[in-house]
């Protein structure tokens, strides 16, 4: 089996934010193009690109009406393998986005079951059920119910995201062969890997009658026949030794060690989203409160170690187009922006696991800091806005929690001059607004800055490219003594490192500063003192 991904580092590109080719303010595979060089330079095997397919873009191409043709928004197919090869030419495999929980509704298959032809119809989940009553009292992620009904079929419809995303019935093997003739489409295209969007969703509860209310998600969520559809989508397409990617939202740590273990045939790797919920009051994530670092370091070393312990493997991550930015989460806006994006990325960096870089995350890009409801895109951001607000929560306070919670955060231009835009598009504005501070983080100034954070992810790629400690060691987290500081071990073949990562904006004490030679820091004077600087980072060689 090819695990050359346990030496690699993975770069996201949120298409739609990267860069504008056509002067139409949205990005597209032609910007992609033109920025190959630049994301070489960053060291990384991987790309993978979010959805640009056919789609009426409700959910921002997470909504797909044709699986095999490009959205004209983003160019054509001869773009699309031209990006292919020229990323080949300089070493870069593409992995693409498979949106397979769902379809729009404007796919051809949703149309044919919408005009009653039961064939297509048992691509998706209707149930009977008057129009006052659904099947469930299931809610939806973007808010509202996960029923959906159609009076003409009179039959309700389940969707776990947007009305306009329907969930696939993968239990019909009609559907589950379709989809692998997506893979082999794309496949043959000379694409090295794949995303899996929600896919640890695809598999439903065997009967409805009788199920709690709550969250949709929740009753989906690594359901009986997960494992064997993934098993079967796999080896049934020749994708095995390819990089594949799982995003499983809240799975639990054994079916991670099951999606992933090689002697199941499953997949490289699996995102999980437990450690970015910490700021979550009562896991709710439209209620705000400060990230609980206790939680944080325990979600990290059980999973880390147990992954470790059980040949599971990780993508380790902060940053996708679905979260706010980290340096304003976990960081600093301010003073210590610099050291605490450095320290940030370390972490995530030298742990276990295949790390992502997400566009702007390697120039330590903020969050938007948008004030009015108009700036905000996103079909979650709107509709929870309505949501709170209309349960009596002052407008003030709303756009006070989406300015922390919204994914738009994630999904401002990247940010590549000082110039108009950031250099993103030649029209007169984005399609998404551009946070202010773009005129100082931008790859222009971190290019001539040696100090940059930029150049500090890149020393990260490398190190873990040449280092068999960090690509392929064992982990094993250490008491620091102080509950703001993590640090663990890597060891492999005898040999390990040790990382200390503050992430506190002020000076900290710790049990003892590990001895050795220093492999990296964040701080241009080593650490002579019994103390931690704001957010310090330090790697030492044992
Ligand atoms: O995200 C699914 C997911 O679990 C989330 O990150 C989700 O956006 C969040 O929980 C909402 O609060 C994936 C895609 O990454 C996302 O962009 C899509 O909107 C979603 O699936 C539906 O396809
Ligand atoms: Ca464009």
């Amino acid at each position: 089996m090819n695990k050359d991904y346990r030496s690699s580092t993975v770069y996201q590109i949120y298409i739609k934010s990267f860069c504008d080719s056509n002067g139409d303010g949205i990005g597209d595979i032609n910007g992609i193009r033109s920025k190959l060089k630049y994301i070489q330079s960053l060291g990384v095997k991987y790309i993978w690109v979010t959805p640009f397919f056919c789609s009426p873009m409700i959910d921002n191409g997470y909504d797909v009406a044709d699986y095999k043709n490009i959205n004209p928004m983003f160019g054509t197919m001869s773009d699309c393998e031209a990006l292919i090869s020229e990323a080949g030419g300089l070493g870069m495999g593409l992995m693409f986005d498979m949106v397979f929980n769902h379809t729009s509704t404007q796919h051809e298959w949703f149309r044919k079951a919408l005009t009653g032809d039961p064939e297509y119809m048992n691509y998706y989940i209707f149930r009977d059920g008057d129009a006052d009553t659904p099947p469930a009292e299931w809610t939806c992620s973007f808010g509202g119910s996960a029923w959906e009904y159609v009076p003409e079929l009179k039959k309700w419809y389940l969707h776990l995201f947007d009305p306009s995303q329907a969930d696939l019935n993968w239990e019909n093997p009609k559907v589950r062969n379709e989809l692998k003739d997506v893979i082999r489409f794309w496949k043959a295209k000379g694409v090295k890997g794949f995303r899996f969007d929600v896919l640890n969703l695809i598999s439903k509860p065997e009967s409805l009658n009788n199920l709690p209310s709550g969250s949709a998600v929740k009753f989906c969520r690594d359901g009986h026949h997960v494992h064997d559809f993934i098993r079967e989508l796999v080896i049934d397409t020749g994708i095995e030794n390819m990089i594949t990617v799982g995003e499983m939202a809240s799975t639990t740590l054994d079916n991670c060690i099951n999606y992933t273990n090689p002697e199941r045939h499953e997949l490289s790797m699996c995102f999980n989203f437990h450690h970015l919920k910490v700021d979550y009051k009562d896991g709710n994530k439209w209620a705000l409160m400060p990230p609980d670092l206790n939680a944080l370091r325990n979600l990290f070393r059980e999973w880390q170690e147990s992954m470790s312990l059980h040949d599971g493997w990780s993508a380790v991550f902060w940053c996708n187009h679905d979260q706010p930015r980290i340096v304003s989460r976990l960081g600093s806006e301010g003073k210590y922006w610099k050291h605490s994006a450095k320290m940030l990325a370390t972490f995530i960096h030298m742990l276990r696991g295949t790390p992502y870089i997400f566009q702007g995350e390697e120039l330590g890009m903020t969050n938007a800091h948008f004030t009015r409801i108009e700036d905000y895109k996103d079909v979650e951001s709107i509709n929870y806005y309505k949501i709170l607000t209309g349960k009596g929560v002052t407008s003030e306070e709303a756009l006070n929690i989406i300015a922390q919670r919204s994914r738009d955060n994630g999904r401002t231009p990247m940010q590549w001059t000082s110039g108009r835009n950031a250099g993103f598009t030649e029209a007169d504005s984005a399609w998404i607004g551009i946070p202010d501070n773009y005129k100082s983080i931008n790859v222009e100034s971190e290019e001539s800055d040696p100090d940059s954070i930029l150049n500090y992810y890149r020393e990260l790629v490398k190190l873990r490219s040449e280092c068999r400690i960090i690509s392929d060691g064992s982990v094993k987290f250490l008491d620091s003594g102080n509950e703001r500081v993590f640090a663990f071990e890597r060891s492999f073949e005898g040999k390990s490192i040790i990382v200390i990562c503050s992430f506190s904006p002020n000076d900290e004490r710790i049990n003892k500063l590990p001895a050795g030679k220093v492999l990296l820091t964040n701080y241009d004077t080593s650490n002579e003192s019994e103390n931690l600087r704001p957010f310090e980072a330090i790697v030492v060689l044992k």
